[in-house]
């Protein structure tokens, strides 16, 4: 039987997500760089059987000093966008004082995304925050809003020219969960009640940075929403699951969605919710990645189809999977953009599609051994190698189609 192809809607952007702190290296005046060398971190890892030193994120890609030729790299695989962060640990090392060094770094960084025709998302909160504004509290404090819209100004004032997209935050929810309750990320706390702060102050954040983003520079801004496909068991769970759903992905939406230009979809999978709200992974009869998560394509279908009512553009701006033999990249991209596709197809605005991640890179609290990346990276030489699974994505973002 004869392939068929599918069309995207013209000016689709295709591209890839990376963050500062999981590629640049040396982040060394954020808070996670101080929690990857404490020895409370250490000690933690070590009662676990593990190798600390296997989870500092060190020079990482060395994305600091390599930009140019990684995004070279980004040409070859015909891609049209680009997401990455810019880091507040380094533009403002010390409270009130902002590098000009680093303020022209980036812009050096985005100008060769511009010089090669390539859209900009850029985010301004990828999880870091600079040690002195975690010793005050972080995002646990409210009256610690002012300090980040400070640096959303500077943001604001230096680089809007070479912006298409602000994200302001990324994934707030996961944000709060890994810091306050689930204790994997900085400072391990677990209190519910410091997750809510967190949480409704990001909120806060985005809703207060969005007049001074578009002050600047009339370019859509929007928030890149972890969202989570949650599939009831049966229907005696189908109350949790819409308790969960409200909890997990519509909490933060509805409060920022008024100041949002697009939505940022984060999509990575869905979970079952059993009556009593447990989510139950049946392992047995779904395909895993490396890092056990459940692949499920239709999945976002439905969160797509679901996020229609708000009538705002849809960029997919995470989607990608741990994968070291590269033997289920490519099948995976495949069918999530097929999903996609449906979901255009039934009036979902989705205008974007970008990969996590362009290459392999620092994976939080579980260091460098989940391989996300298109491109591989070798982290003792830093060499660049391109997976055969990059090879087929690039050829959907030349044509702009996909084959099913
Ligand atoms: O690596 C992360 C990224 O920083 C945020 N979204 C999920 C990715 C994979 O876990």
């Amino acid at each position: 039987m004869e392939n068929k192809k599918i069309t995207f809607p013209e000016g689709f952007l295709w591209g890839a997500a990376i963050s500062a702190h999981q590629t640049e290296g040396n982040n060394i005046n954020s808070n996670w760089w101080a929690w990857e060398h404490s020895e409370r971190r250490a000690s933690e890892l070590r009662s676990q059987g593990r190798n600390p030193a296997e989870y500092v994120s060190g020079q990482a890609c060395d994305f600091y000093h390599r930009y140019e030729s990684d995004f070279d790299l980004l040409t070859k695989l015909n891609m049209n966008a680009f997401r990455l962060s810019i880091e507040w640990a380094r533009l403002e090392p010390q409270q009130g004082w902002f590098d000009r060094d680093e303020v022209e770094h980036y812009r050096r960084v985005l100008e060769a995304l511009k010089k090669r025709g390539i859209k900009t998302f850029v985010t301004l909160h990828h999880f870091t925050l600079p040690q002195w504004f975690a010793e005050r509290g972080g995002f646990t404090r409210k009256a610690n809003i002012p300090l980040f819209l400070n640096y959303v100004r500077l943001a604001a004032e230096e680089f809007s020219p070479l912006v298409d997209f602000w994200v302001t935050i990324n994934e707030p929810e996961i944000y709060g969960s890994h810091s306050y309750i689930l204790g994997r990320f900085p400072p391990q706390r677990k209190s519910h009640w410091l997750t809510f702060v967190a949480v409704n102050t990001l909120i806060a954040c985005h809703n207060q940075a969005y007049p001074i983003l578009k002050k600047y520079n009339n370019v859509p801004v929007g928030l890149a929403y972890h969202l989570v496909d949650l599939v009831p068991t049966s229907i005696y769970s189908r109350f949790t699951r819409d308790v969960m759903h409200y909890i997990t992905n519509r909490y933060v939406l509805r409060r920022t969605i008024r100041r949002c230009d697009y939505i940022g979809v984060n999509y990575y999978g869905h979970s079952h919710v059993g009556v009593w709200g447990r989510k139950i992974r049946h392992k047995t009869h779904h395909m895993l990645t490396d890092l056990d998560w459940a692949i499920h394509p239709d999945g976002l279908e439905r969160v797509l189809l679901d996020l229609r009512k708000y009538h705002k553009p849809l960029y997919i701006t995470e989607n990608g999977l741990a994968d070291a033999g590269d033997i289920k990249r490519e099948r995976f991209i495949h069918d999530h953009l097929l999903y996609t596709h449906r979901a255009i197809e039934q009036g979902a605005d989705v205008r974007g599609y970008l990969h996590w991640s362009l290459m392999d890179n620092f994976e939080w609290a579980h260091g460098f051994s989940p391989r996300f990346g298109l491109v591989a990276v070798d982290y003792p030489t830093q060499a660049r190698t391109i997976r055969p699974s990059a090879l087929s994505y690039a050829e959907i973002c030349k044509t702009n189609t996909l084959t099913v």
